[in-house]
């Protein structure tokens, strides 16, 4: 079959979340390593965002559909729970991961280790205003943890590959570090999920 291809940089966390289900379902892939806002991503993509996907004559954009599709076109272990209510609590948590943590913990995370990089000075004004933003939806993703080991129950499923790349770079600025600090739940379920192969493979190579 022909093989899939991600265009995604390896520093981005959705095209992490791809390559995290990709290799959890054992899928080989090849990554474009293309960055947003390039013209060829731009022709894939509306809004030049990363990642995109290609495999045969099939081109795809969006982080859950291309992860929805890898689970339905491939062999391997299943990326979603089988059991109803569980698959339903895991889109609960990949919708609360997109639609609330995302933009606060992003802008913290592109202020504090992107912009000082290109010469910038962060805004602030915006760091400070992510910050209460990011600490409500980690402390519904911390007690989402309470009493099990991943987001959908005992073993890691598409909600897991969702967070996880976004957490790791949060840990690394001094907001994200203090906020990180008190949620103990997503501090052990981050310790076991960094383990895990997919994890290791996908690790990015920033700071
Ligand atoms: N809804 C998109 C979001 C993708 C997204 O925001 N990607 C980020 C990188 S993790 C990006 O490309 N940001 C820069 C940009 O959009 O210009 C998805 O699910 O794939």
């Amino acid at each position: 079959m022909t093989t899939l291809i991600l265009h995604s940089t390896p520093l981005s966390t959705y095209g992490r979340t791809c390559r995290m289900a990709l290799a959890e379902k054992g899928v080989p892939y090849e990554l474009d390593p293309i960055g947003p806002q390039a013209p060829e991503q731009k022709a894939r993509q509306p809004w030049g965002s990363v990642p995109a996907m290609s495999h045969g004559d099939i081109r795809m954009y969006e982080t859950l559909a291309i992860c929805n599709y890898v689970d339905a076109a491939f062999d391997g272990p299943p990326l979603l729970p089988a059991d109803l209510l569980a698959r339903a609590r895991c889109y609960q948590w990949i919708s609360v991961f997109i639609q609330y943590l995302y933009r606060p913990a992003v802008d913290i995370v592109l202020q504090r280790l992107v912009v000082p990089t290109r010469g910038g000075t962060p805004d602030e004004a915006l760091v400070a205003a992510s910050v209460p933003k990011t600490e409500k939806a980690l402390g519904v993703l911390n007690g989402a943890l309470d009493g099990q080991k991943c987001f959908a129950g005992a073993a890691p499923s598409l909600a897991d590959y969702f967070v996880l790349p976004l957490l790791h770079y949060l840990k690394m600025t001094p907001e994200g570090e203090k906020l990180l600090a008190s949620t103990l739940n997503l501090n052990r379920w981050q310790a076991a999920m960094d383990k895990r192969d997919s994890a290791v493979q996908t690790m990015p190579k920033f700071g």
